[in-house]
């Protein structure tokens, strides 16, 4: 039997355990375009957003994929709905109505760029992963292929940055009030640089517009965390069992979600304080913990268990050594490099994620987690590397997901595996070339300055790593270091 497809005219028919917008839509307005309409954003701030538009019509989504057409494809016919699964013993779900419109902007450019310039809309908001905001060092990186292309063509841009720089550049011209710009990607001080990237772009146009922006609109930074799985064959089935409904594109999360928002909003907001959404004056401190505590030891798991065959994040945690691994790098050698945000306990923050990592509901594939492995290794573990280092404490069980990461990359190119990384082509390389040898694949690795920095040259990181990739090479590694007592 053909199920009727989820939209807007079948909604009143979905069975009652299914929750709803408890809104009008209709009645909604697109106060917000958010770019980057993967799975993150339709699991995490759409559904802070669909709670908000209870209490307050003018913050419905334009959601934008910036190239590629699947979303906009499949929930287009859909009225822009979809399920969200909470996901635990028995998944609840729920059906998000915060999408009004979504577009691909590659072939609807001049619709993405009206919405940008409408006056309703006072928030943009955006996921568009680490390598999205083509970033080099503290600022834009000005070679980068599409900024080069967008800085020839601002009218017609293809980055996430040229995107929001064009939109208040419209406004500008057009009189208006700008828009808050408001990034909730796993970048530390996230806002803080995408706002150096917008006002680098913006002032190789025109240097008016850059300080324009620079004195009114607003970055705020932001802290976001919930898992979110890849949407996969068995979501399929469920949201299709339970809807008796076909959605095309439903997505799923673990209960617990965070959002921790600087409140600097240049042009209203919506009433995030009352949908759970924490907001700061200083959110300094949360990012870092989240960053280090939890997608640091994500990647540590992720590497080294693809290199023992599993699968999985639980099924990581189930691996005696490797569990015993990552609670130990993250309470003796990642907690102690934090400053403390007042309020957050850090063991009880440490005990709660290793619960999230354990839940046997959730099949988060460790797969997923290594794609840009490159631009995820500095913002999580690089950074823990150096401040132990200057702290002067030893750094051995911190590089051990480095040279994992080496392993990984080496074996994916010896299987002939594309990676999913900005940088694939050079890694490829790099993994070919690798022997097994330590010293010279590490040191070949090391050389890659956009990830490393100038760490090729500092002994005291180029050893620990080559020990580590030498015990990962001959089957020791995770053992060794989950029984290592380091001197503090
Ligand atoms: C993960 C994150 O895929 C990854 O790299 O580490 O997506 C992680 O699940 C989220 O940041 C959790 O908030």
């Amino acid at each position: 039997m053909t199920h009727p497809r989820l939209s807007d005219a079948t909604l009143a028919a979905l069975p009652p355990a299914v929750a709803r917008p408890a809104y009008e839509r209709a009645a909604t307005r697109i106060g917000v375009v958010h770019l980057g309409a993967g799975a993150f954003h339709r699991a995490h701030q759409a559904v802070y957003l669909d709670d908000a538009l209870a209490l307050d019509p003018d913050w419905a989504v334009c959601a934008v994929s910036l190239r590629n057409p699947d979303v906009r494809d499949a929930l287009r016919p859909q009225d822009g709905l979809y399920t969200l699964a909470i996901l635990g013993d028995t998944p609840q779900l729920r059906v998000v109505g915060a999408l009004r419109e979504v577009l691909c902007a590659r072939d609807e450019q001049a619709a993405v760029l009206a919405r940008l310039g409408d006056p309703a809309v006072r928030l943009v908001t955006l996921t568009v992963t680490e390598k999205g905001y083509c970033l080099a060092g503290d600022g834009l990186d000005l070679a980068h292929p599409d900024i080069v292309h967008d800085l020839a063509t601002p009218d017609a841009p293809v980055s996430a940055i040229g995107h929001v720089v064009a939109g208040l550049a419209r406004r500008r011209a057009a009189g208006l009030a700008p828009y808050t710009v408001l990034s909730c990607d796993n970048l530390a001080d996230n806002g803080g640089r995408l706002r150096r990237a917008a006002l680098d772009f913006a002032a190789r146009l025109d240097p008016a517009l850059a300080r324009w922006i620079e004195a009114e609109a607003t970055f705020p930074r932001s802290m976001v965390d919930s898992i979110t799985p890849a949407t996969d064959d068995a979501l399929l089935a469920r949201v299709a069992d339970a809807l008796g409904m076909h959605d095309a594109w439903p997505v799923q999360r673990e209960r617990y979600a965070q959002w921790v928002v600087e409140d600097r909003f240049c042009n209203g907001r919506p009433p995030l304080e009352r949908v759970g959404v924490t907001l700061s004056d200083d959110i300094a401190g949360f990012d870092r913990a989240k960053l280090r505590l939890l997608n640091g030891p994500h990647s540590a798991l992720a590497y080294l268990g693809l290199l023992v065959e599993l699968e999985t994040v639980a099924d990581a945690m189930r691996h005696p050594g490797l569990a015993r691994y990552v609670e130990r790098l993250m309470r003796e050698d990642i907690a102690p490099t934090l400053d403390v945000p007042a309020g957050l306990d850090l063991d009880a923050y440490v005990t709660a994620i290793l619960d999230r990592f354990r839940n046997p509901a959730i099949r988060h594939r460790l797969a997923q987690i290594a794609w840009d492995g490159s631009q995820k290794l500095p913002v999580r573990l690089l950074g823990t590397i150096r401040d132990a280092l200057a702290a002067g404490r030893r750094i051995d069980r911190l590089c051990l997901p480095i040279a994992a990461w080496m392993h990984f990359v080496r074996r994916q190119a010896h299987d002939g595996v594309v990676l999913v990384d900005p940088m694939a082509d050079t890694l490829a390389q790099l993994g070919r070339a690798a022997t097994g040898e330590a010293r010279g694949d590490v040191a070949r690795f090391l050389a890659l300055r956009a990830v490393f920095g100038e760490m090729a040259q500092q002994a005291m990181v180029v050893e620990p790593i080559m020990q580590a990739y030498a015990s990962l090479e001959d089957g020791s590694g995770i053992a060794s270091f989950a029984e290592m007592s380091l001197p503090l």
